[in-house]
């Protein structure tokens, strides 16, 4: 994939495979193509919810989640202006775009959490992130939203250390999915989303 040029490979995406044979040798590359997309828009894998979570899970993703600030403003700092503006996948989010995401993600997390702990199998209120990435205020500096996630995890980690293991059986429900989920299953789908989040961030650089 990295040999063909960039406007080839958005060509590729939006035509789709049935008018590949107008670039004749194209089908040489078309399967590897796929697969460095899907790498690309999912650098670490699609997120299972896992039906059990073991308690070294847990710790696991609550260093997972600890260390993400940090990680994401280290990535954050090697970025140019450049590459700050570009796409980490043809049609995807700018890396800036992909950190204010993060905040905007993270804030919700440790709302869900909050309301988790605090009420019986509450509703959450999902929201359109895509639109949300695209109000105005993801023209600012991403360094805000670094120091936005650095605030929140900090709670969101003080909050996640003091819970024993009913608090981790505790759930919301998320009416987007129908579906409950247990706190514990929640930790480790937000570890999985700093990851995931980072792989596309390093992956622009
Ligand atoms: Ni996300």
């Amino acid at each position: 994939m990295a040999d063909l040029p960039f406007d080839l490979q958005i060509a590729i995406i939006s035509n789709g495979i049935s008018k590949i044979d107008r670039y004749g040798k194209i089908y040489f590359y078309l399967s590897d193509m796929e697969n460095s997309i899907g790498q690309l828009q999912y650098p670490i894998g699609r997120f299972k919810l896992p039906p059990q979570v073991s308690s070294d899970e847990i710790l696991q993703a609550i260093s997972t989640i600890a260390s993400f600030p940090k990680k994401m403003e280290d990535v954050f700092n090697a970025l140019s202006p450049i590459t700050l503006e570009q796409p980490y996948r043809p049609g995807g989010w700018t890396a800036r775009q992909v950190i204010h995401h993060c905040a905007d993600s993270h804030m919700n997390a440790l709302i869900r959490f909050k309301l988790g702990l605090t009420e019986q199998k509450p509703t959450i209120k999902p929201y359109d992130q895509a639109q949300w990435a695209n109000l105005s205020d993801n023209n600012l500096d991403p360094a805000i939203s670094i120091s936005i996630l650095k605030g929140v995890h900090q709670r969101w980690v003080a909050v996640m250390e003091a819970m024993n293991e009913s608090d981790w059986k505790r759930s919301f429900f998320h009416p987007e999915y129908q579906t409950e989920q247990r706190l514990e299953q929640a930790a480790m789908l937000y570890a999985w989303h700093c990851e995931h989040h980072l792989g596309h961030v390093r992956s622009v650089l």
